[in-house]
């Protein structure tokens, strides 16, 4: 069933929203920042011969642009830039269209790899980045590192970065990239700048090579472009919320479903759209627990 909504959507979508998407189409934005430090002209192991990571990173930049570039409003950003702890430039603004400039200009940045690793003043800068301060649709930033942060003091610097860059409404992805990198700290950044737990979003994920990182970006961009429950059209394909109710079931076992309704997940609703309480038909028949209306809580957990 969704495959060929998805396909409609692409095909009109090439330089904005597809035609017959809604008023409240909103595809993301999605920033790429990418790592040009010196250790990226290396491989990714000794033992590679598949290239340089930044080539390897160059061809699955490219190919995420192919199969999304119509659906995402991609920009790019490199670091560092301007020096060895230099914060990142942004070479192209989040917008739709951007596919070739992004290819471009990361092709022309293929024989300048140099520098440290400034994450935390790269995640601070686009704090202000005016392309990604747009509150009429999702922004997501998807940081592609090699290593971890060497040009901050302060240990916390790319965690506190990662949250303030959240807050000012940019969800943080990041991908690490290749046998250097320090897990620890990567999953700390992402986990401070990625939405909550419930959403279900991966963060942080580990790649090593083309097959790995092309799974790394797929991941993250199919989640920045899934319908989720606000009330708009995420996906553009003229229906806002089109979701699946989410299975919940109450602590007497009683089950029920949510709905998106008005850009909101209802509580738990039974077979008759009552909401399940400690004094419903369905929790006091007792469910699969067979709690029956003694001590039946009805504190509900949603299963999805
Ligand atoms: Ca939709
Ligand atoms: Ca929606």
């Amino acid at each position: 069933m969704r495959k060929p909504v998805m396909v409609l959507a692409v095909i009109a979508a090439a330089s904005g929203p597809a035609s017959g998407a809604g008023p409240d189409c909103e595809y993301p934005n999605v920033m790429f920042v990418v790592d040009k430090s010196r250790s990226m002209s290396d491989p990714v192991d000794a033992s590679s011969t598949a290239g340089s990571k930044y080539q390897i990173a160059l061809g699955a930049v490219e190919r995420a642009l192919a199969m999304y570039g119509d659906k995402v409003r991609f920009g790019l950003t490199m670091f560092p830039w301007a020096g060895e702890c230099g914060q990142g430039r942004v070479f192209v603004p989040t917008d739709y269209g951007t596919a070739a400039s992004i290819v471009s200009e990361m092709k022309n940045q293929a024989a300048q790899l140099d520098g440290a690793t400034p994450i935390a003043g790269t995640l601070y800068a686009l704090v202000s980045e005016p392309s990604l301060m747009d509150t009429s649709r999702r922004s997501f930033v998807l940081l592609l590192t090699d290593g971890t942060e060497t040009c901050s003091p302060d240990y916390d610097g790319p965690t506190n970065a990662a949250a303030t860059l959240r807050t000012a409404g940019s969800a943080v992805f990041v991908i690490g990239f290749g046998s250097a990198v320090d897990p620890e700290t990567l999953e700390a950044i992402a986990a401070a700048g990625g939405t909550s737990a419930a959403e279900k979003t991966q963060n942080y994920h580990e790649a090593d090579d083309a097959a790995t990182l092309d799974a790394a970006l797929v991941s993250m961009i199919e989640f920045a472009t899934a319908e989720v429950c606000d009330g708009r059209d995420n996906d553009c394909n003229g229906a806002a919320d089109d979701i699946a109710p989410k299975r919940c079931v109450a602590l007497c076992g009683a089950a029920g479903e949510q709905l998106c309704e008005g850009g909101e997940w209802t509580e738990c609703l039974d077979e008759t759209g009552a909401v399940i309480t400690a004094s419903s038909a369905a929790c006091k028949s007792g469910g699969s627990s067979g709690f029956g209306d003694s001590g039946c809580s009805c504190a509900v957990l949603t299963l999805e």
